[in-house]
C-alpha cells in the first residue's frame, strides 16, 4: 500500500515536479527546510574554512601577478560564503546560530578543507581539482529547487570557473617548468586526486540523504554520477599537464563509454569527516579565533546601524548639491 501525502504535500511535491521553483514564503515540508539548511550552511561553511589552506600561500606566491590573482579568489570564496549564509537566512534561521554549529564542531563542512597546502603547486592542485570539483556539484545547483540557492549558484559558478582554470595554469607553467617543478606538480596531483574524489561524498549505496534530495530536486545529480563525470573530465585533462592520476586502476572503458577507477579509502573520509583528519583542529582554531577578533567590528557595525535608525538621512543629492 502506498503512502498518503496529505494535501500540502502533495501540492508541494507537484510543484516540485514542474519546475517550479520553491520561495523563501512559500509553504514547504519542514524537513525540505531542514535538509537545505544543513546543506547550504555546510556549503557556506566550506567556502569560508576553504579560504584558509588558500589563505596560507598569499605571502608566498612566487610572483605579484600570482599573487593578485590569489588574493582575487580567495576574497571571491568569502563572497561565496556570504551569499549562501545569506541564503540560509531566509529559510529561518540567524547567521549567528549558524556560525555557532561551525564553531562548536557541530556542523560540517567539505572534507577536503582538512588536508595541508604544502607547496605552491598545491594552489594549482586546488584550483584544479577542488574547484574542479566544486563546479560539477554547483553547476547542477544552478537548478535546485529553491530559489535563493539556485540564484546564488550561478553567479558562484562564473566565478568557480575563474578559480579552475587559475588553477590548471599554475600546473600547467610547473609542468612546463624544470625537473623539480614537474615534480611538485606530479606530487601535488597525488595528494589532492583521492581527497578531490571524497568531495562528492559516499557511494550512493551510501548516501542517506540523497534519495529524498533527489526527490525534491534539492540535488539533480548523485553522488557517484557527478564524482564519475569528474573522473572523465579529469583523466583527459590530464594529458594536457602531461602528467598521471595516482590510480593504477584507472582506465577507459568501452562498453560504458567512462572511465574505470580504483576504490575510495572510505576509512579516510569518514575519519577526517568525523574531526579527526590532518588539520581540522587547526582550522576549527582559525576560525574561532577570526571570529573573536572580528567582535569589535560586529559591534560597530551594529552600533552604526542603530546610528542610523534615530539619525534624520540626508536627503539624496544634498550632498553633491552643497
Ligand atoms: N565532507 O547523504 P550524503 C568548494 C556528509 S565548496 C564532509 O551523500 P548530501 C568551493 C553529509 O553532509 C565544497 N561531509 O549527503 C571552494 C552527510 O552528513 P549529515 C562544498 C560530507 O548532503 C573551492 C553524510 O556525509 N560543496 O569546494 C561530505 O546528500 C576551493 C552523508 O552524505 C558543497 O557543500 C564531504 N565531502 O550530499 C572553496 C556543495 N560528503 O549532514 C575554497 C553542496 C558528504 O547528514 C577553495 N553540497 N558528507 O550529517 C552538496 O551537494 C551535498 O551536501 C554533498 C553531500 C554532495 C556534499
Amino acid at each position: 500500500m502506498s503512502m498518503q501525502l496529505p494535501d500540502h504535500e502533495n501540492t508541494f511535491q507537484h510543484k516540485i515536479d514542474v519546475e517550479i521553483k520553491v520561495e523563501p514564503k512559500d509553504w514547504m515540508p519542514e524537513a525540505y527546510r531542514k535538509t537545505l539548511v544543513r546543506q547550504i550552511s555546510q556549503h557556506a561553511h566550506s567556502e569560508i574554512v576553504g579560504m584558509l589552506p588558500e589563505g596560507n600561500w598569499i605571502s608566498r606566491a612566487p610572483s605579484l601577478k600570482r599573487k593578485a590573482i590569489l588574493i582575487a579568489k580567495v576574497q571571491d570564496e568569502a563572497g561565496h560564503g556570504l551569499y549562501l549564509y545569506s541564503a540560509c537566512e531566509t529559510l529561518g534561521t540567524t547567521r549567528e546560530e549558524t556560525i555557532n554549529d561551525l564553531h562548536s564542531a557541530k556542523a560540517k563542512y567539505s572534507s577536503i578543507f582538512n588536508y595541508p597546502t604544502l607547496t605552491w603547486a598545491d594552489m594549482g592542485a586546488v584550483g584544479w581539482l577542488v574547484d574542479g570539483a566544486a563546479i560539477l556539484n554547483q553547476v547542477m545547483l544552478c537548478r535546485t529547487s529553491y530559489g535563493p540557492y539556485a540564484r546564488a549558484m550561478v553567479r558562484i559558478c562564473k566565478e568557480e570557473s575563474f578559480h579552475q582554470r587559475q588553477g590548471f595554469d599554475i600546473l600547467l607553467t610547473l609542468s612546463r617548468g624544470t625537473a623539480v617543478q614537474k615534480e611538485m606538480c606530479q606530487d601535488a596531483i597525488n595528494r589532492w586526486w583521492w581527497p578531490s574524489l571524497m568531495m562528492f561524498g559516499p557511494k550512493d549505496s551510501e548516501s542517506t540523504n540523497t534519495d529524498q534530495s533527489m526527490k525534491w530536486k534539492i540535488k539533480r545529480k548523485t553522488n557517484d554520477e557527478l564524482r564519475q563525470q569528474f573522473v572523465d573530465m579529469c583523466a583527459e585533462q590530464v594529458r594536457i599537464l602531461n602528467m598521471i592520476l595516482p590510480d593504477k586502476d584507472l582506465k577507459w572503458n568501452a562498453t560504458t563509454q567512462h572511465y574505470d577507477f580504483g576504490e575510495i579509502e572510505w576509512n579516510e573520509f569518514w575519519n577526517v569527516v568525523k574531526g579527526n583528519g590532518p588539520c581540522n583542529k587547526q582550522r576549527l582554531e582559525a576560525r574561532r579565533k577570526a571570529h573573536e577578533e572580528g567582535e569589535w567590528v560586529r559591534e560597530a557595525a551594529a552600533a552604526y546601524a542603530e546610528k542610523r535608525k534615530t539619525k534624520p538621512q540626508t536627503p539624496k543629492g544634498a550632498l553633491a548639491a552643497a
